[in-house]
């Protein structure tokens, strides 16, 4: 007889939040066994899509395909994005045509990914069907939903590249993709804020209410906190959603003692005025008790002193171990949210 596992839906970025979700997947599968390897829990998983980019006449979708790779066993698991065993031919013989963008590493496997996504959303089919279909060849484990059928990109504030002062002598601001400003330039350039574009027009995807709505337990994977969790959460509606439902909101910090554990976090909170802490961005996140979403936090050990100043804020905090080292570690993280969330589920 196999016990029901919970209903979890996860609001996830790229990496980070993909590496967590396999955590996720593997302690489910132990927790909860179907008695065929893998689980009776269902996890649905919101992606951030403002990362995405039309290049070359077809759409990325790097948080999207990051966690369908990741979770279905394509990923190149050194660079965390990307296909195993990728080659670069195509992207070569771009280069030699000077066809711009030459910055980006568009793989050959991978843009067989992006080719039938464009094939289909050509043909009118939303993003959404179009990621489910994707899944039918990766079996990710989870159901994939992107945060939006509309495009939403996220574009960064930055001085511009080439130097351009006004005539006070003060750097000219210019808005330059996401992706330019992290892979082309390293996110080197001071960002001076975060604009996504056509956020006015966007509405949730089909089911991602819901998913929250109807959520045992709703976690926030330690993705980017301005740049992939704070996209999802700017959709009109999800904020909301995340506010009234009845299911704990757990999150995972994303910044272990003062520094992200991967990726620009700290470049992105530094924009929008966040200090870097994981106190910092429980705060910024906001006690559900006070007009925020989250119910219960976890911290690294490291930061254990942090814990009370945490729960001042009204979010029940506990310090575990955060570096996803390996998947036992990710796994007792996924373990330590759930637990978390029961904690939350019990006060009072
Ligand atoms: N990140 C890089 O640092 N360099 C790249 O050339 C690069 C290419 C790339 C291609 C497809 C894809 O899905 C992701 C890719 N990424 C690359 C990662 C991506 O820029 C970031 O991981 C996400 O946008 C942030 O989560």
């Amino acid at each position: 007889m196999t016990t029901p596992g919970p209903r979890i839906t996860a609001l996830a970025g790229g990496i980070g939040g993909a590496r967590f979700l396999r955590g996720l997947l593997t302690h489910l599968a132990a927790a909860y066994p179907d008695g065929a390897g893998s689980s009776t829990a269902e996890v649905t998983v919101i992606g951030n899509t403002g990362d995405d980019i039309w290049m070359h006449g077809v759409k990325v979708c790097p948080d999207l395909d990051t966690v369908m790779y990741t979770l279905g066993g394509g990923i190149n698991e050194d660079q965390g994005w990307g296909r195993l065993d990728e080659t670069y031919t195509v992207k070569a013989e771009l280069a030699a045509y000077g066809a711009a963008p030459d910055w980006f590493g568009l793989g050959d496997r991978d843009l067989a990914t992006h080719l039938v996504r464009t094939r289909m959303l050509t043909a009118g089919v939303p993003l959404s069907e179009v990621t489910a279909r994707l899944c039918e060849r990766w079996n990710p484990g989870v159901r994939l939903i992107p945060m939006s059928d509309q495009r939403v990109e996220t574009h960064v504030l930055v001085d511009d590249p080439t130097g351009a002062l006004t005539d006070d002598g003060s750097p000219v601001h210019t808005a330059i993709h996401f992706q330019e400003w992290w892979v082309r330039y390293r996110a080197s350039l001071p960002a001076h804020g975060f604009v996504l574009m056509g956020l006015d027009e966007a509405r949730p995807a089909p089911g991602v209410l819901e998913s929250i709505r109807d959520a045992d337990i709703v976690v926030l994977p330690p993705s980017n906190p301005v740049v992939s969790i704070g996209t999802i959460l700017s959709v009109p509606g999800i904020r909301e959603a995340m506010r009234s439902t009845s299911a704990p909101v757990v999150g995972l910090a994303p910044i272990i003692a003062t520094a992200p554990v991967r990726g620009m976090a700290d470049a992105c909170l530094a924009a929008i005025g966040v200090e870097t802490s994981p106190t910092a961005v429980a705060a910024h996140y906001g006690a559900r008790s006070s007009g925020g979403i989250l119910d219960g936090w976890l911290i690294d050990t490291v930061d254990a002193e942090s814990v009370d100043c945490t729960e001042a804020l009204g979010i029940t905090t506990v310090a575990v171990p955060l570096l996803m080292t390996d998947l036992p570690a990710t796994a007792a993280m996924a373990a330590a949210a759930l637990d978390l969330a029961d904690r939350v589920k019990a006060r009072p």
